[in-house]
């Protein structure tokens, strides 16, 4: 079955699913397509803390109410190292804080923003392939309920993270990868439990990271550094608490407990493609990049390329000019490789790392001790923490 329409959406994650809605608002025409179901994809629990200039833009497009109802705004955050506690307070050092909201909230509240709207938003897709965007003639081609359909468009937004269809088609030589893989993953669990602390706390302890972190009054986010290849299944609940209470010991933290319904193992990378766009095929977020969750910056940074990307697009649709098109990629990538060194800093600062000696050690200590206790190095990782400049 032959269609059409302007923009052709691969992937309904924040990426994606952010750029229809902005489209939308401008009167232009798009179709999300997505691999995943609607329940799987509202229920994929990641990112959970919001840059002040992601808060703006869901305020200012009608997406904000819930997350000002549900979410918890928070001013600063807590490092641990030493059994001692320091505070980072983003709203003193740069005026401005940040959200706790789950990403998988954000995607519901764009999902009902798209089926309000009543604009296509196809999940359940097959067979998902991109063709013809450097001939100026693109279309993607998919199988739903056993019919195939080619979608005709003016050109194609790959939103279809790090294992999608878009990145791996664009043809070799025309761009590369840069890759850091760590040595170490995160386990991460959900708890029915309050927060043991108002705020985040990352903590450096010679076990190992971890990251207090939270969802609701009523649920708990925490991680803890592991094996990139952990096994799940050797994490028992009152493993999991008793190893996160060694590390998270120290002066003014209480753990508070609860019963596990989340455990998963996420490895860590640093990747990012260059350029991010082909011909008529714009990649954004996880598809072009992705980071260590060190720095809170995954899903922040899906939506600057997508707020970059819908400007760019709007504009060419309205006057015909594709100079924000033609520079899309240079300017995603100026801001994603400050966002990957900030990502890549923090996890360096907060992670034991096998084989580093016993000096490596004194100097990461000696760094943390720096930062808590400088303003301007506390500024400068407030100003990354809470959110770059978009441009
Ligand atoms: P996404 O991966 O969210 O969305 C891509 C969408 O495309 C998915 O719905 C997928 O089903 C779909 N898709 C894939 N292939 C397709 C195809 N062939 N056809 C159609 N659709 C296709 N970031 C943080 O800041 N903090 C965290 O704690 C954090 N934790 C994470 C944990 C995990 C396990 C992972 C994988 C990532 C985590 N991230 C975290 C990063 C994460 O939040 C991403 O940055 C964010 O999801 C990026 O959004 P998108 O670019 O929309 O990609
Ligand atoms: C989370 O709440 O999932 C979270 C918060 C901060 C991070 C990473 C993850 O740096």
């Amino acid at each position: 079955m032959q269609e059409r329409t302007q923009v052709a959406i691969i992937g309904a994650g924040p990426a994606g699913l952010l750029l229809g809605h902005l489209l939308h608002l401008a009167g232009i025409e798009s179709v999300v397509i997505e691999a995943r179901s609607r329940p799987y994809v509202e229920n994929r629990v990641r990112a959970g803390v919001l840059e002040h200039h992601v808060v703006d833009v869901l305020d200012q497009t009608g997406l904000g109410e819930r997350m000002r109802r549900e979410g918890l705004p928070h001013e600063g955050t807590q490092f641990l190292f030493g059994a001692k506690l320091h505070r980072i307070d983003f709203q003193a050092l740069v005026g401005h804080s940040v959200m706790v909201y789950g990403q998988h909230e954000v995607v519901r509240d764009l999902i009902a923003a798209r089926q309000a709207a009543g604009a296509p938003l196809l999940f359940d897709c097959e067979d998902v392939a991109v063709a013809g965007y450097e001939a100026g003639s693109p279309a993607v081609r998919y199988v739903r309920d056993g019919q195939a359909h080619t979608l005709d468009c003016d050109l194609i937004a790959g939103c279809d993270g790090f294992h999608g269809v878009c990145r791996p088609s664009l043809p070799p030589g025309t761009w590369r990868g840069f890759d850091r893989v760590y040595p170490f993953g995160w386990l991460g669990i959900l708890a029915e439990a309050p927060p043991s602390s108002d705020e985040l706390v990352y903590a450096n302890h010679e076990r190992g990271f971890a990251l207090l972190s939270m969802r609701s009054p009523t649920v708990q986010r925490m991680y803890l550094q592991c094996a990139p290849d952990e096994d799940v299944e050797a994490w028992s609940d009152d493993r999991v608490w008793s190893e996160l209470s060694r590390r998270l010991s120290g002066d003014g933290v209480t753990l508070r407990t609860g019963r596990i319904f989340q455990k998963s193992v996420t490895p860590m990378r640093s990747f990012v493609a260059e350029p991010m766009q082909c011909g008529r095929l714009f990649l954004a977020g996880d598809a072009a990049h992705i980071v260590p969750p060190t720095g809170a910056k995954g899903m922040n940074s899906a939506v600057a390329d997508v707020l970059l990307l819908s400007r760019a697009i709007e504009r060419w649709v309205g006057t015909g000019d594709d100079v924000g098109l033609a520079s899309y990629s240079a300017a995603a990538l100026r801001r994603i490789w400050k966002v990957q060194r900030f990502s890549w800093w923090m996890t360096t600062l907060f992670h034991r790392f096998d084989g580093a000696s016993d000096f490596d050690r004194r100097v990461q200590l000696a760094e943390l001790d720096y930062v808590v206790g400088s303003r301007e190095a506390a500024a400068a990782l407030a100003e990354n923490y809470v959110g770059l400049p978009l441009s």
